[in-house]
Formats: structure tokens, sequence, C-alpha cells
């Protein structure tokens, strides 16, 4: 088979060189050039790979002669003789402990020199005490557990699309059960979070003994980790854990309300309904007066009693809904149906799968009235013909209108990747980071700062460059942000594509005080992308966004009058 290359790997494999170079002590230019490679590799918007194919290996700032050379190598044949021969000083297991963080090359080294095969080991041996009698301080080895935790954290969780695939079916299978009335996905997964630990099923059933029996026989199951009455605990073939808890009918509300969360959310609602004479758990709602069980069939019973409305999942992190809830003055949240238009996708034209006439067609199917194509502008384009093409496709069909944009990369230097002249061409202008993420704040904060006062620039796309699971966020200065972004009447985007989910929820609920309008769009680069809105729909009402403050809810006819188009 021939393998992939993703530019993690390839970046991955530069950085192991890198630190291998670094403890052979070679040259630090040659270390230098590296890391410089391993970077650029990380931050590329299309796969090297695929430049490569083209012959454009050469485009990546970043990539030398040398290493230019060796990644031919690489996808021509599988291997690098060179790296081999490298790799081969140093102690296999030191690439694995490089993946936590704040462990060096140095440090990886030494680990792997006493022993130590990889990151569950190592964190064993330093629990046992074995290092510390291995000449490495107490306060080295702490550091490095943190980072062990962190990368314990980061590794375990799973994107919300997975779970939500995973859960599907486990419901489906519990169904099927003859003693199961009613079955729902809970926790994180119901709330919405981006990324989730593991997934929490609740089922109703008067025979719930019988259910979990049902459950522990789930075909993909690895083992079962705990086994109760009414409770279960098993873990996937693919080490996904999912807990089950089961209820009777006249109880299903209490354990639905208990088992969304979050905690946060909980442990606030459990001492109002003590000042109210409740006390509720996943079993039930208890009156103290009569220390008897009251029926709540469903969750809005529950908190009808507290005498409130019910927040809806999404908003259940303690952060204000509660007493929003209270005060019946709950935001009414934006939905899926409220979206009318994808402004962020990608054709052949740039790095997308599909022409503009298929990704038009599709998003028309999925009952958007307009699509913007913001390919990304890579300097050769033909952009006149491009345009040419978006308005020939428009003149032929009538139900749907394609908007001719641009997604544009900031540059580290603050400039943009194209002139002036050719983004006012376009009738809608995405910018975005894609390049030197690592800049320090007042850097990063400035180069953002510079492409929203570019009259030309309508939307910031993906704002944090954050890539869940992989990539940390820029670190910048979101209030100066948002201001700006509030002055110069412009627009932050929310990134549906899970793997972005950017802004985030947190900060999405921030800039919203700014009084900042945002897009939710796609990103597609397939058709089979542009169904991903749901995934944005979710942060923005996990950011408390209602219809009115997210623009592409606005049908056509308004649309186009906030970006003066022309019909
Ligand atoms: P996760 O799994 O890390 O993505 O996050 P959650 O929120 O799904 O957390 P999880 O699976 O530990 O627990 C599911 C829900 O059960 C949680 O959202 C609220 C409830 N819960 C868990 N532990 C406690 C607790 O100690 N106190 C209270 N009041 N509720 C809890
Ligand atoms: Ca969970
Ligand atoms: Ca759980
Ligand atoms: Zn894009």
């Amino acid at each position: 088979m021939e393998k992939k290359f993703t530019n993690k790997e390839v970046s991955q494999l530069l950085s192991n060189i890198s630190a291998a170079y670094q403890v052979l002590g070679m040259n630090p230019f040659q270390i230098r050039a590296y890391d410089l490679a391993a970077d650029s590799v990380a931050n590329a918007s299309s796969e090297v790979k695929d430049l490569w194919e083209d012959g454009k290996l050469g485009e990546i700032a970043g990539i030398g002669r040398a290493i230019e050379s060796y990644l031919d190598e690489l996808f021509k044949t599988g291997k690098v003789k060179h790296f081999e021969e490298i790799s081969q000083k140093v102690p296999e297991e030191m690439f694995a402990l490089l993946k936590v963080p704040g462990v060096g090359p140095k440090t990886a080294f030494k680990l792997a020199g006493e022993g130590v095969t990889d990151i569950s080991d190592l964190e064993n041996k330093i629990k046992s005490g074995y290092l510390l009698k291995k000449d490495f301080g107490q306060k080295t080895l702490a550091n490095i557990l943190r980072g062990v935790e962190e990368y314990k954290r980061k590794s375990d969780r799973i994107l919300l699309p997975v779970a939500g695939e995973i859960a599907k079916q486990i419901i489906e299978y519990l169904k099927k059960h003859k003693d199961v009335l009613e079955a729902d996905p809970l926790g994180s997964l119901r709330r919405k979070v981006a990324t989730v630990g593991d997934i929490d099923i609740s089922a109703t059933s008067e025979k719930p003994k019988s259910v979990v029996g049902h459950f522990i026989k789930f075909p993909s199951l690895n083992h079962v980790i705990e086994v109760g009455n009414s409770t279960a605990t098993i873990s996937l073939s693919n080490g996904i854990r999912v807990d089950l808890m089961v209820q009777p009918p006249q109880h299903y509300g209490s354990l639905l309300q208990h088992f969304t969360g979050s905690k946060s959310h909980n442990i606030h609602i459990r001492s109002l309904a003590r000042e109210k004479g409740y006390s509720i758990s996943e079993y039930g709602v208890k009156s103290l007066k009569s220390n008897k069980l009251i029926s709540c069939k469903n969750e809005n019973e529950v908190y009808s009693l507290l005498g409130m409305q019910t927040p809806p999942p999404e908003l259940r992190e303690d952060t204000g809904e509660i007493e929003s809830a209270l005060k019946d003055k709950l935001p009414n949240l934006t939905q899926l149906s409220d979206i009318k238009g994808d402004l962020h996708t990608h054709s052949l034209w740039s790095d997308g799968h599909n022409t503009i006439a298929e990704m038009a067609n599709a998003a028309a199917e999925l009952g958007r009235e307009y699509i913007a194509l913001t390919d990304h502008s890579y300097p050769n384009l033909r952009f006149d013909e491009r345009i040419k093409q978006i308005e020939q496709y428009n003149y032929s069909v009538r139900n749907i209108r394609v908007i001719y944009g641009l997604e544009v990369n900031i540059n580290a230097d603050e400039t943009m990747q194209v002139d002036d002249s050719i983004l006012e061409k376009h009738e809608i202008i995405f910018a975005s980071i894609h390049t030197s993420f690592r800049q320090n704040r007042e850097e990063i904060t400035k180069r953002i700062i510079t492409a929203i006062r570019n009259p030309h620039v309508d939307v910031i796309s993906h704002p944090t460059g954050r890539l869940l699971l992989e990539r940390e966020e820029i670190d910048a200065d979101w209030e100066e942000i948002f201001k700006e972004a509030a002055k110069h009447n412009k627009i932050l985007e929310i990134n549906s594509f899970p793997t972005r989910l950017d802004l985030p929820d947190i900060l999405v609920r921030e800039a919203k005080r700014f009084r900042v309008k945002f897009v939710i769009d796609t990103d597609s680069h397939d058709v089979e992308h542009l169904k991903l809105m749901e995934y944005g729909v979710d942060v923005a009402r996990r950011g408390w966004l209602e219809g009115k403050e997210v623009i592409n809810t606005l049908p056509w006819s308004k649309f186009k009058k906030v970006f003066n188009l022309k019909n």
C-alpha cells in the first residue's frame, strides 16, 4: 500500500531528525534547518505530498535544498537512507518520549538510556521513585509528570462527531432490546462540547438490570470496567469508554438532568434545590419536608419544580444560565434551520475536490440560498477567469447565488498574500493565518488587527488557528481584536470543521459582549463537508448566540444588501 505521509507525519519525522542531531551534537545550523522545515510543514495550508506530486515542493518557504531532496526520496521510496542512519545512532524509544510537553531531546535521550520504553512506562517509573534514584532531580521529575498528565488529557479526548457516531450505534443497539423504552446521549456529548472525554448514555426501562445485561454484550466491546444493577461502564475496542445509567420512566427526567451535567451546573442546581426544599439526584427529586420522591418523567418537570426555564443543554456550564432561567430570560439560541448560506468553501480552483458547479448544486440541495466560494488566493491563480466562471454559473442557475470570494493569508509581516487590486475585484474576502502561528502575543495581535483594518477584508476566519487534539490556539490579545472588529464592523468566523470549531465557544461569548457579528460556515473542501454546518451552530449556541447575531441567517434578499451585492 502506498503510504500517505500527512503533513503531521512528515513534520514529526523532521523534528525527530532535529532531535537526533541535537543529541549527537551536530551543527546548530543544520538543527535549525530541520526545526524550520518541521514547522513550515506542520503549518502548510496544503498537503506537502500533494505539492511534491505537482513539483511544487520548492514553494514552501522554510524547506532548504538538502531537505527538499530528502523529502523527494521519502515520497518516492517511502524512506530516507540518511534519516535511517541518523536514527540508528540514538535509542528508538526517545522519539516517543518527545511527545510529552516539556521533554526535550536531551532529556528524552537520557530517559531512554535509563530503560524508559514509552510514556506510560515513564509515568510508572516516576511514580515508583525509580527515576529519582537515577540522577533525575525531584523538580525535573515533577515537571515531566505534569507534561505526562497534559499529554494524556489531550490525547484521551475524542472529537464530537466521532463520539456522536458511536453513541448513535449504541443507542440503536439498546433500542433493539424489548425492555428499553427510551435511550439518549448525555454528558458532554449532549452539551455539544468540542471534544468528549467519555460517552454517557441513559436509558429508561422497568427492568434496568436486563438492560444493563444487554449493554455489556455490545458487539464492539473490549471489556467491562464496572457493572451494577442499573449502571455499567464499558471500554470499546477503539479504547473509548461508555457509561450507561438506567432509570424507570417515573424518574427518567431526574436521570436526564443529572447525567447531562455539567458537573458545575449540577452542583449549583442541587444547592438551589435545597434552598427550595428539595433534594435532587440521579435517582429522583425528593421533598425534604415529606421525605417522598416526586416523579419527574422529563427534564422540564425537574426545572419547573425549581421555578425556572429549562436551559438548553449547550448552556449548562454554570456561567449564568441558571440565573437567566430563573428570571425567564434565556436567550433564543440560533439553530441549524436558521442558516441560509455558507460563506467559506473551496473548489478545484484552490485545494478543494469539486468544481464550482458541484459545490453550488450540493449547497442548493441542502436548502442554502447562497454560497461563497472562497478559494485560497494563490498568487498565480487566474482570478478573472475564475470570477467569469462563477458569473456564468449564476447566469445559468436560479435556485442559488454563488458569491465570488477569496480566502487570503495574512502573512507573518502583516501584509496580505495578494494585492488590494485583486481583493477589490471580489465580493467577499476572508482573511486568515496559515503560517507562523507561534509569533508572540504582540506581533500576532497586530497581524490580525492590520487585517481587520484592511478595507477589503470582511471576515477573519478560524481566528485562533487551533486544530483540536493537534495544535494549540495562537496567543493573542482577544479583547483588543474584538474591540477592533466591532469598531470596523468586521465579522468573525465560527468555522464548523470538527477539528477547528474556531472561534471556540468561550471566545464567541466574549466577542458577543463587544457586539461583534459572526458568520457560521463549513470551510468545505468537498461537497460532503457542506453538511458539517451543525457543528458550528453547536459552537454558536454554546457561545449564547441568537440568530440575529449571525449574518448568514439572513435570507438572500437581506444578505445582499448588507454586502452590497447585485442579484
Ligand atoms: P467529559 O466526559 O469529560 O467530556 O465530560 P462530562 O460532562 O460528560 O463528564 P462525565 O462523563 O464525567 O459525567 C457526566 C455527567 O454526570 C456530568 O456532566 C455531570 C454528572 N456528574 C458526574 N460527576 C458528578 C459529580 O461529582 N457531581 C455531580 N453533581 N454531577 C456529576
Ligand atoms: Ca462524558
Ligand atoms: Ca462519564
Ligand atoms: Zn478555508
